[in-house]
């Protein structure tokens, strides 16, 4: 797919010797601990990357489909499941974290003011997090809320890539069209990464994609 933009749609070519690879994510994989305030984080020896996005993009669904594991992370219809700032350990080398998702408007004011500051003061400070994959749900595109987190980034120059979810739900030219719509979109923002991600965790699709992307921080 070509993008009218400076954007790139990732594909698995240039790749395929990271496709053997990928038995990082057969190996063994744990859950750590559910972080809930700042003093609460695991030691920042080793790398780490994690799933951002609004409640409901399906964050918990990919890294399950990542990992192969069905079940890894808690995930649910209703929006607001994952409360926590959860920690995966990836065979001891990485770990990989899932967020709790924002614009939940359901949440009581005080409790999601009260992640939002952690998980800003997490993406913005954590010393060795490689990479914040930035999750759009295809079907709802790119919201304000996910606009005020970029902005938020770029200020404080984290880099992060942009994931399409649950793309099974969209088909052929309309999915390219809308893709196409949002990649221009991002133009402005400054701290992004150049290259989407089109994926769904049903359908498995993206995924090896986005392993070999984190293979490359191990
Ligand atoms: N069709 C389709 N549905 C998906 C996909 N990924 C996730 N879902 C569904 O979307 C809903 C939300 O998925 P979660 O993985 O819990 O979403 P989340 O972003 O972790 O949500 P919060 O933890 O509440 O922020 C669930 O009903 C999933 O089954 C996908 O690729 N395709
Ligand atoms: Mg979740």
């Amino acid at each position: 797919m070509t993008l009218d933009s400076s954007f790139k749609v990732a594909t698995m070519e240039g790749r395929k010797n990271l496709k053997a690879k990928n038995s990082l994510f057969s190996s063994q994989i744990d859950f750590v601990k559910g972080v809930v305030s700042l003093d609460g984080f695991p030691p920042d020896d080793r790398p780490e990357v994690c799933f951002a996005g609004r409640s409901n993009v399906g964050k918990s669904s990919l890294l399950n489909a990542i990992t192969k594991r069905k079940s890894l992370a808690r995930t649910s219809n209703t929006p607001g499941r994952t409360q926590q700032i959860n920690y995966f350990s990836v065979s001891n080398k990485l770990y990989i974290v899932d967020l709790p998702g924002y614009g939940y408007a359901k949440a009581p004011l005080h409790e999601v003011k009260k992640w939002q500051k952690l998980v800003f003061s997490y993406m913005s400070g954590r010393r060795n997090l490689k990479r914040i994959f930035l999750l759009i749900d295809i079907r709802h595109g790119i919201k304000s809320n996910d606009i005020e987190i970029m902005n938020l980034l770029d200020e404080a120059a984290v880099n992060y890539q942009i994931i399409f979810t649950k793309c099974d739900k969209i088909k052929g030219q309309t999915l390219e069209n809308l893709v196409m719509d949002y990649a221009k979109s991002l133009d402005s923002q400054i701290a992004v990464y150049p290259e989407v991600i089109i994926s769904s965790a049903q359908q498995k699709e993206g995924i090896e994609i986005i392993r070999s992307e984190i293979e490359k921080f191990c």
